[in-house]
């Protein structure tokens, strides 16, 4: 890859920008060696509304929809019918202040920096009535040295954010050529606009914590650790640092495992931020292997920046031994797609993750951990955070790290072209760079990819004739889209982490492509969008299917908790407030009657059921398509693992946390070995994920409908790990050609001395 520096200058200097704050309740928090100081402002806000007579007390993070929720002054936005009388909010000006004191001994500090860790989107900042900044972006951090602005009493913090809507609205309508969607000229979640299973809550506020950072001398302002190279004895490992100090400096780092130092390194620091990097080793790593491919061992790792004997700053970092890379090599169809972790080639089991909630705020880290949770037992090893949402928090990383869920992270870029003026992707380096850093200590980061349906958008969707573009637009919009996903994102990636691969785009080639099965990733939408039946999925195997599902209602009680006391039917308002796809509701019933012909349901409920079976359904014929393809199809990741809101959607988990027919499903579908019956020749595949090798015996059983054993037969199965063959039953095609499928289950059971391997159960027809 190469790397242009002038595209992408290493930021040396104090790193942008300005910040601002406030909070009554004083709360300091001191590390042990008291070089730096916090003071968290988190209590103590307003919240004000211009002209409306709202003055509500609150804490921060938060956003004005869940404040006003809280004050009860607006209903619950997930239940009922409410979403339209809800969508003035984004379009109103609002305040957030504080008044707070500061500690003196925060003030004798060379430098008091005011941290925002998030702010959700414009904002004009000011403290004790100086401007410090404008805030123009949801996925950044904004911070300022502030102290020569602060007292030790009474400081006011304001933060006034613009009519969002209008200001969206005036930026999109500035800029020549039009582009696809109107949040391309914001940095904000996307799916907060409007999306195929989201309402248009497009969140205001302070969404992430705000504090002071106080300190001297000089002092850590990130640090974190990347595995370069593994081999048995020795694991190769980067520190990389990012090191503030007031002025020119020796220093020294230490890296510590279990209070021992394990390496130290001289430091010469220049005035300002710099980022160093030092190479160290770990011997006889243990490693950290995503879910059912080993365990997940953790490093705890103390980094120290000293001065002479003194402790300036220190940082402790959890991290794991791992490495991870795509294989694309040439073969006879097109190129391979897969991950290797640990020099081991990985099937790659999962689905695409959605924010779990559309008030951002909402999302608690026990939910998540239910959610994942749910994942993991349901054999997951991958999960794709999608570009439409917000990048996930420090929680949920840790809880992916733990359970082994190697994580696809798209860069939040989704379905649009986006602005290509130099302030943009400026402001898009920036945002990269601080998630990149934020994320490259986790093991179970894996990939970083530059958003979602874009390529495929720009070259399948058609924006050149809807948006009118010239050719002259055009080349400009696609130059521009090259510098972000082509140059920009990579570079950040290579310079800053170093060992995670990139890939532009998810997918890579739009499904209507024949390329698009031969190579790279595929988002197969033929089935749902191209109202293709469900066997389809068998033709459409590609190298690594990234996306594809269908829809079915949520669980009934979830349905019932949003219809408040209301009758449900399939035509009740709060159903169709609760569905975003305009064809869903017609989509979902076409394939009741289609692969449910006979069934007649009593009622709703019912109806709701027999949803969920038909999504369950097709996508075992998918999951089983995919995974019997392996070794060339390596990956399959359903769309959705989850919900943001209760809605009908293609999750399998849904907002409450209720497993779908399907989730349940995939306890067998994902499972370690897949023992399924190709009804072509009726053989046997044994799909095998297991690090080890098998052998053991396939017993295959035909019963009928009330248990009695009708055909039962053998067959040895000797397989090397991570392999898939198939088998051949003796007298299992000649039976069941000539049985009536209707009156017969097939059982199949894998056996490894005394033990189970694998099970399966299905009905004679299918
Ligand atoms: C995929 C996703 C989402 C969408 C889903 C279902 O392409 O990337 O944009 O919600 O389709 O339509």
């Amino acid at each position: 890859m190469k790397i242009n520096n002038l595209e992408f200058g290493i930021m040396r200097d104090w790193r942008h920008i300005i910040l601002v704050f406030s909070l009554t309740i004083l709360f300091v928090s001191c590390s042990k060696h008291q070089n730096v100081v916090e003071q968290a402002l988190s209590q103590g806000w307003t919240l004000t509304g211009d002209t409306l007579d709202i003055n509500l007390p609150v804490n921060v993070p938060s956003v004005v929809q869940q404040n006003l929720y809280d004050a009860g002054l607006i209903p619950h936005p997930y239940l009922g019918t409410v979403e339209e009388t809800l969508l003035w909010i984004s379009d109103h000006p609002w305040t957030y202040a504080t008044h707070f004191n500061v500690d003196q001994n925060m003030l004798e500090k060379d430098v008091v920096e005011l941290v925002f860790e998030g702010i959700d989107t414009y904002a004009s900042v000011t403290l004790n009535g100086q401007k410090l900044f404008d805030a123009d972006n949801q996925f950044r951090i904004w911070r300022t040295d502030v102290k020569p602005l602060l007292k030790d009493q009474d400081n006011l913090l304001v933060l006034d954010f613009p009519r969002y809507d209008s200001l969206q609205l005036a930026l999109y309508n500035d800029h020549q050529p039009r582009l696809p969607e109107k949040y391309a000229v914001t940095r904000k979640a996307p799916y907060q606009h409007g999306w195929d299973w989201a309402p248009k809550y497009k969140n205001v506020g302070i969404w992430k914590p705000v504090s002071l950072v106080a300190w001297s001398n000089a002092r850590l302002d990130n640090a974190y650790i990347v595995t370069n190279e593994v081999e048995e004895e020795q694991a190769k490992l980067t520190l990389h640092l990012d090191v503030e100090s007031t002025a020119p400096g020796d220093y020294t780092v230490e890296i510590l495992s279990n209070r021992k130092v394990l390496q130290k390194f001289p430091l010469q620091a220049d005035q300002g931020n710099q980022h160093k990097m030092f190479s160290f080793t770990v011997e006889n790593p243990r490693l950290w292997w995503p879910n059912e491919m080993g365990e997940q061992y953790l490093y705890d790792f103390e980094i120290r920046l000293k001065s002479s004997d003194k402790i300036l700053d220190s940082k402790q970092i959890k991290t794991g031994v791992k490495t991870v890379q795509i294989v694309q090599e040439p073969d006879a169809k097109g190129f391979s797609f897969y991950f290797k972790v640990n020099g081991v080639p990985m099937y790659a089991k999962g689905a695409n993750y959605v924010p779990e909630e559309m008030i951002e705020t909402w999302i608690k880290p026990e939910n998540t951990q239910k959610l994942l949770k749910m994942a993991q037992e349901a054999h997951f090893n991958m999960l794709r955070v999608w570009g439409g949402g917000i990048y996930p928090s420090d929680d949920f990383f840790n809880i992916c790290d733990t359970l082994g869920i190697l994580v696809w992270e798209d860069f939040m870029y989704a379905g649009t072209m986006y602005p290509y003026d130099e302030a943009f992707l400026e402001n898009a380096k920036i945002e990269a760079l601080e998630q990149v850093k934020r994320l490259a200590s986790h093991p179970s980061l894996g990939l970083w990819c530059g958003g979602n349906e874009i390529s495929e958008g720009y070259y399948n969707w058609g924006w050149q004739q809807s948006l009118d573009w010239s050719e002259e637009d055009d080349q400009a919009i696609k130059a521009g889209y090259d510098r972000l996903f082509e140059t920009i994102l990579p570079n950040v990636v290579e310079i800053f982490d170093g060992t995670r691969p990139y890939w532009p785009s998810s997918p890579s080639k739009g499904w209507g492509r024949p390329e698009s099965l031969t190579q790279g990733d595929v988002h197969y939408w033929g089935v749902w969008w191209g109202e293709q039946p469900y066997e389809m999925y068998r033709e459409k195997v590609g190298r690594f299917n990234s996306e594809y599902g269908y829809q079915s209602y949520p669980d009934y009680s979830t349905l019932e908790k949003i219809a408040q006391g209301e009758p449900l039917s399939k035509d009740a308002k709060v159903i169709a407030a609760h569905q975003k796809h305009a064809r869903g509701t017609q989509l979902i019933d076409d394939f009741i009657q289609r692969y449910y012909p006979e069934a007649q349901p009593n009622d709703f409920e019912e109806y709701v059921y027999l949803s969920q079976l038909s999504q369950a359904y097709g996508m075992e014929i998918a999951i089983e398509a995919h995974r019997t393809a392996k070794p060339y199809n390596m990956g399959t990741l359903y769309w959705q693992l989850n919900d943001a809101w209760p809605v009908t959607s293609w999750s399998s988990v849904d907002y409450y946390g209720n497993p779908k027919v399907f989730h349940e499903k995939l306890k067998t579908l994902f499972a370690p070995v897949l023992l399924s019956l190709d009804r072509r020749d009726y053989q046997v595949y044994v799909t095998s994920d297991l690090m080890r090798n098998i052998d053991g015996t396939l017993t295959v059983t035909v019963n009928d409908v009330d248990g009695a054993c009708l055909f039962e037969q053998k067959a040895k199965v000797s397989m090397k790990a991570n392999q898939n063959s198939k088998f051949h039953v003796e007298g299992l095609r000649e039976f069941l050609w000539n049985t009536d499928p209707q009156t017969i289950t097939i059982n199949m059971q894998l056996t490894e001395g005394d033990s189970v391997t694998a099970e399966r159960h299905l009905p004679g027809s299918h």
